[in-house]
């Protein structure tokens, strides 16, 4: 990079008003890269012959042979619009599904957003999940519909059909945005009433009135929309270098035409026409069978360039537009064989896309300056708090974050999204660069010594030889030595530099103040309570300080080096002030992924990222020579850290297993660790597919073939032969026809009866999508149970009481009269799809909801001793069932009895544990009491070698809730894609073939309008995805390329126990019935993957097959 401009960008850098910090967003291959790289040409930082085929962002090797971006980068790019310099820092992102998670990050440290469409493919899924990101994150989208030439060359369409086509993607997009504004509108609207019910009713004496709209008429959303009359959208074609906003047309017609350029403004867009005759613009070309004055005045002069250039090669046409348009070419392009040459050089004049886009960023993105205060409450607070419960210096935060100030005397925050390795080497004061004068002066005395050195010592050596004394050990001289200890520190130099070391940078934001290498801040981590903070720091301290008082959740730490982001270079910096994207070296030690650092311990740490991809594939991963273990788990560890979304652990087996987004992205995660990070032979296993198990309700009728009796039967058959061939005695347990499960510990002090019950499939997405609500919750009654009360927001409050209303709907019926009010504990992690229920009768214990009614100062009932075992019990039962260990979903745990025998109530009782046991179980009676006395004394020694009660009544709630799992009818449920399939008629049916073979199920086909492409939506279990994109491309010769996305879990519908029991069963199954079962395939793959015990039948009856020719 070029002195001058780093220099010009670091004065540009003071001056926040003139800073616009946006990432490109889209689908994949909707061309983000490609646009990039013209807009980075317009710096000159790379030619603009190359623009858009060197694809400058996308420096990692298998990014360009695959043609597909996989890191976020950013580079720092200059403009002038309208005689003001501005500052762009520009971060590109990936558009492939798998690293959606790079978007997060992205997204985070922008103020705005280039949404770029794909003019053929329109909006495809990413589309939408990157406008949503957009919105979440409260960041202002423009939009660029790129690729406008393919309408040209491959679809052929006449500029009108064009035109409609333009106008119904803008639709497209316009929707979604639509359906996102609306949901706000509606969620305001909804808090708004909660808060002001009693306003409301006393405003109008008494009775009450009910507004019916929805409020979304107040509401202004006329700049909320895409609209090329708003200066929002940008029409271009990224590899022919052209792009234009009606504003570039509306100036350009102005003056040939005499129309004001704000009435053009108005009608280059829409239903409006040119009357020749009158020199007017009309309304209503539609209805009259006109051109639309965007057709005549803009479409038409790009289609007849095309036609001449590429289509006719019409030379004389040629020069004429050319003159026309006042544009000259270079000689070799015009003479280059391939007319998109000079095309390029001809539209890259006329309508250079990087002014397009460039001007309608710095006109209509927001500054770092005019943050909204919306934005910054949402990035404050943290989870259910509330941002007006935080302390109020925090609340001061807010000012410092909307003034964005660079002053000195500012606080320093600065939020790292992602942190990314870099090679040494690449580091700016690392690289090779070229010598300075002075050192090359410095090199040449070096040098100029040595010769002379040299010289005097062959001159000395001649004397000797001359007067016949023998040759003596050289000695050094005090001057050689000087000389040659500069020789070594060269060297030393330039060996550390050589050295090939892999070192991380931040990938970050000044959000106020300004930042300096050597700068001391405190690291907050997302647990970091600022209140908590504030109390325990003593008033004023800084990050200077040497000894502070140990508080959770924060750290110090001193900035490394500072970077300018250039794409693939770094460039040093000795300050960078707020409202910029930088790099910052030296925190691999203090930051895992994402952090926020400060100088004032005020601050809290920001909101986490938003991740859309869930990480889904995970492989077990081992070195191929066993003695190279400590370098794999360091380099696993430095994966761990440089991708926000890979996630590495060490399971309880000692296998260390990787867990990404999908195919593409756990290839790059290998790679990464093959050539970067551990740079040894590694091999990994097949990818493991999650499963999850569950029960189904039995069926109500009996039909001919499925006797339900039977079934029952056999589960549990199955089990207690397992039992008793572990030579487990089951004494202790007792199942009865209903299913319900009864143990009593091996002490005999505890009994519980539990039941399992098939939760139904709405319940059971409903505490899916609502596990992070759940977690909530978990906290607010766990700090109640110690005793602390946490704020709440309002909101979190709602949205608890809006699900337990669900529930409470979603529970009819007698068989679940009161459910919602007896959870006792949802598991597993304590916020799973699973539900254990207190349906003991003289048990009253608090309710999971209490944090709803706090208000109603009821007295609150007490936990019973040993409370906490059961919901241990139970959290381990639902994270492994009994088909194949793997977590239950969507089972209901009913508790229907809990007897606890005191010990304490014996005479000369003392080496009992006395917190584990110490009340009698409510309900017990007193004959009861004294009967059980008897026979206590003798069980007391018996009782006192099984250890404490706690743990075993955790073993027992384990195995009941397992017993009963089991005698349910048991599913296993498959984790499901959905894909989005375009593809062209041609290939449809080798779709099929392809989803058919595989399992898949498709949903939903269309034809896009327009074109001759299908949209296939299907379904496909994950277990069956590996190597499905690949084949479908390989099948239809590249034109489709699905991407798989997690959507839901789908119970596999056939049992995974059953066995053929009447005659035309063995018929036509045979005696070993696998043939057709899908669950069973699945579930013995995991036990035989785990080393569990896999009941399988090897041939029993061979049977000689006969060919029906000779079966006569
Ligand atoms: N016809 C045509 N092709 C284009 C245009 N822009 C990009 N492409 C092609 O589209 C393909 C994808 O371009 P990229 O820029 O890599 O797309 P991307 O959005 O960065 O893709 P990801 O980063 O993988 O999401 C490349 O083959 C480009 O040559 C365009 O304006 N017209
Ligand atoms: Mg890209």
């Amino acid at each position: 990079m070029g002195l001058a401009s780093l220099e010009k960008i670091k004065v540009l850098q003071k001056n926040p008003a003139n800073i616009r910090n946006l990432c490109i967003l889209a689908h994949v291959d909707h061309g983000k890269t490609t646009l990039a790289d013209c807009l980075v040409a317009s710096n000159g930082i790379i030619s603009s012959r190359l623009a858009g085929k060197l694809r400058y962002l996308d420096s990692r090797e298998d990014e360009q042979v695959r043609g597909i971006t996989m890191k976020s980068s950013a580079i720092s790019l200059h403009f002038t619009h309208r005689e003001q310099e501005y500052l762009l820092n520009l971060i590109d992102s990936p558009g492939h599904v798998d690293f959606s998670s790079e978007v997060s990050t992205a997204v985070r440290l922008c103020d705005g957003a280039i949404v770029v469409v794909d003019a053929v493919e329109g909006v495809c899924p990413q589309t939408q999940v990157v406008l949503r990101q957009a919105w979440l994150e409260n960041i202002r989208p423009v939009l660029v519909i790129n690729k406008i030439d393919r309408l040209i060359l491959e679809l052929k369409l006449t500029s009108l059909e064009a035109y409609s086509h333009l106008q119904k993607i803008l639709e497209q997009v316009n929707a979604v945005t639509g359906s996102l504004f609306t949901s706000k509108v509606l969620e305001e609207r909804a808090e708004k009433d909660s808060e002001e019910p009693e306003r409301e009713a006393s405003v109008s004496g008494g009775e009450v009135v009910y507004d019916w709209s929805a409020g979304l008429e107040e509401v202004d959303d006329s700049n909320l929309y895409f609209s090329p009359d708003q200066g929002n959208v940008v029409f271009a074609s990224a590899i022919d270098g052209w792009g234009f906003s009606i504003q570039q047309f509306a100036e350009i017609y102005s003056q040939r035409m005499g129309i004001r350029p704000g009435v053009l403004l108005k009608t280059l867009w829409g239903d409006f026409y040119l009357n020749a005759k009158a020199k007017k613009i009309m309304k209503g070309a539609q209805a009259k069978g006109k051109k639309p004055l965007f057709v005549q005045l803009v479409l038409d002069n790009i289609w007849s360039l095309y036609d001449a250039v590429v289509t006719k090669r019409d030379k004389e046409k040629v020069d004429k537009v050319m003159s026309s348009l006042g544009v000259k070419v270079m000689a070799r392009d015009t003479r280059n064989s391939d007319p998109k040459v000079l095309l390029s050089a001809i539209c890259s004049q006329w309508l250079p896309v990087p002014q397009a886009v460039l001007s309608m960023v710095c006109e209509k993105l927001p500054s770092p300056l005019e943050m909204s205060a919306e934005r910054v409450e949402k990035l404050l607070s943290v989870g259910a708090r509330r941002f007006d419960s935080l302390p109020e210096q925090t609340q001061e935060l807010k000012q410092v974050f909307l003034q964005c100030s660079g002053e000195d005397n500012a606080p320093v925050i600065v939020f790292v999204s992602k942190m990314f390795a870099v090679d040494c080497k690449a580091l700016p004061h690392n690289r090779q660069r070229p010598l300075t004068q002075e050192e090359m002066a410095q090199r040449r005395e070096v040098a100029r010594q040595r010769h002379a050195e040299r010289m005097a010592s062959a001159e000395n050596h001649a004397d000797q030889v001359k007067t016949g004394t023998a040759p003596q050990e050289e000695q050094p001289s005090a001057d050689s030595a000087d000389v040659s200890s500069k020789m070594e520190a060269l060297a030393v130099k330039e060996q550390s530099a050589e050295e090939e070391r892999e070192t991380f940078v931040a990938f970050a934001r000044v959000y106020s103040g300004v930042v300096r290498p050597g700068q001391r801040v405190f690291v907050l981590g997302p647990k970091y309570d600022p209140a908590l903070g504030l109390n325990t720091l003593p008033e004023g301290c800084s990050a200077q300080s040497d000894s502070l008082p140990g508080t959770p959740h924060l750290s110090c730490c001193t900035l490394g080096g500072l970077y300018l982001l250039m794409g693939r270079e770094l460039e040093e910096l000795e300050e960078v002030p707020s409202g910029n994207v930088l790099g910052i070296g030296g925190l691999e030690d203090f930051v895992l992924k994402s952090a926020t650092l400060s100088s004032s311990p005020a601050c809290p740490p920001f909101t986490p990222l938003n991740f859309e991809a869930t990480p889904i594939v995970r492989v077990a991963i081992e070195p191929k020579h066993p003695s190279e273990m400590p370098k794999l788990v360091r380099g696993m560890r430095l994966l761990n850290q440089a991708d926000p979304c890979a996630e590495v652990l060490i399971q309880e087996t000692g296998e260390h297993v990787l867990v990404t987004a999908g195919e593409v992205h756990l290839q790059r995660c290998l790679d990464d660790l093959r050539q970067r990070f551990a740079k040894i032979e590694i091999s990994a296993s097949k990818p493991i597919i999650p499963f999850r198990e569950t029960v189904v309700r039995p069926p109500k009728v009996d039909m001919v073939n499925e006797d339900l009796g039977k079934q029952q039967k056999v589960a549990i058959i199955h089990q207690v032969k397992e039992d008793s061939s572990q030579g487990r005695s089951s004494d202790t347990l007792h199942v009865d026809s209903g299913g319900l499960v009864t143990l009593t510990t091996p002490n005999r002090l505890a009994t519980v009866s539990i039941r399992a019950i098939a939760l139904p499939q709405e319940v059971m997405s409903l505490l899916e999508s609502s596990a992070e609500l759940i977690r909530t919750l978990e906290q607010v009654n766990m700090s109640l149970r110690e005793g602390r009360a946490l704020e709440v927001s309002p909101r979190t409050l709602e949205d608890i009481a809006a699900l337990k209303d669900r529930l409470e709907t979603l529970l009819p019926g007698h068989r679940w009269r009161n459910a919602v009010e007896r959870i006792w504990a949802f598991g597993p992690r304590r916020y799973g799809p699973n539900i254990l229920l207190n349906s003991v009768e003289s048990y009253q214990r608090p309710s999971v909801w209490q944090c709803l009614n706090r208000s109603a100062d009821k007295p609150q009932t007490a936990l019973r001793d040993l409370d906490n075992s059961i919901v241990s019990g139970f959290q381990l039962a639902t994270l492994s069932g009994p088909l194949c260990e793997e977590p239950l979903m969507g089972v209901c745990f009913s508790v229907e009895r809990w007897d606890l025998q005191t010990s304490t109530s014996v005479p000369h009782q003392d080496s009992v544990e006395e917190d584990s046991v110490s009340q009698d179980a409510p309900g017990d009676g007193e004959a009861e009491g004294e009967n059980r006395a008897v026979g206590q004394a003798k069980r007391r020694t018996e009782a006192d070698c099984y250890g404490p009660v706690s743990g075993q009544l955790i073993a027992a709630t384990k195995e009941a809730c397992r017993h009963a799992f089991q005698a349910q009818p048991q599913r296993l449920m498959a984790a499901m894609y959905t894909c989005e399939i375009m593809a062209t008629a041609e290939v449809l049916g080798r779709v099929y073939g392809v989803l058919g073979k595989r399992e898949g199920r498709v949903v939903h086909e269309e034809m896009k309008e327009g074109t001759d492409m299908f949209t296939i939506n299907a379904i496909l279990p994950v277990a069956e995805s590996f190597g499905f994109a690949d084949e479908i491309r390989k099948r239809t010769s590249g034109l489709a390329s699905p991407q798989l996305i997690f959507s839901h879990w789908e119970v596999i519908s056939s049992d995974p126990y059953w066995v053929p029991t009447t005659e035309e069963e063995y018929l036509h199954f045979g005696e070993k019935a696998d043939s057709a079962n899908q669950a069973l395939k699945y579930m013995n793959a995991v036990r035989r993957r785990k080393g569990l015990y896999v009941e399988e039948k090897t041939v029993e009856h061979a049977e000689k097959q006969r060919t029906l020719g000779k079966n006569k």
